[in-house]
């Protein structure tokens, strides 16, 4: 097999992103972005999705974080669709639920060619503004990954309080469903119309 390794370069007068990830050889994770939250979410999703992720974010954040979040979810997408390449052998889609104390989220992902974020999260009486990230960032990042990596993804915050342990079984769930996903089964590409875009 080929080795399934993505490498992206990307720089604009906003942000200066540079993404490594290695499917196959899981133990290296390495993060520096301007958005310390993120950074340590993107390190969780790492590990359960057990990859190798090598990232590098600078950007225009005295304004505020919204590039540099938006660009680095655009990045990431890139990064795994090129590993990815034509997809052959894949599980496809997957799932996973994990639990941080009171939280439980729920990931689903079909690497499908079809770009479709459903991001359902909300959690009564958690103010955004006061946090250094919030949901609404969070579905920002992740629709720029759904429709980088064309992949069709549902997150469910099922139940949570606390605004960062809702944020880790999010983050979690998605690496570990995307372990799944991305999982070598066979030697076809997993479609029935025989490509997957
Ligand atoms: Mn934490």
């Amino acid at each position: 097999m080929d080795s399934r390794i993505g490498e992206i370069k990307r720089q604009t007068r906003e942000t200066d992103i540079s993404c490594r990830i290695d499917l196959d050889n899981p133990g290296e994770i390495e993060i520096n972005t301007d958005v310390a939250f993120l950074s340590h979410m993107l390190e969780l999703s790492a590990k359960f999705a057990n990859i190798s992720l090598f990232l590098n974010a600078k950007g225009d954040v005295q304004v505020d974080i919204h590039h540099i979040n938006e660009d680095i979810g655009i990045v990431m997408g890139q990064c795994l669709a090129s590993a990815l390449s034509d997809k052959v052998g894949i599980r496809r889609v997957a799932s996973a639920y994990v639990p941080m104390d009171e939280a439980m989220a729920r990931v689903v992902i079909d690497i499908s060619g079809r770009p479709y974020l459903v991001f359902n999260v909300f959690v009564a009486g958690v103010d955004n503004i006061i946090q250094a990230y919030s949901f609404d960032y969070a579905r920002q990042f992740f629709m720029a990954l759904a429709n980088h990596l064309k992949a069709n993804i549902h997150i469910d915050l099922l139940r949570g309080r606390d605004f960062h342990h809702c944020m880790e079984a999010i983050f979690k769930a998605f690496g570990m469903a995307l372990r799944d996903a991305v999982r070598i089964e066979s030697k076809d590409i997993p479609s029935s119309k025989g490509i997957l875009d």
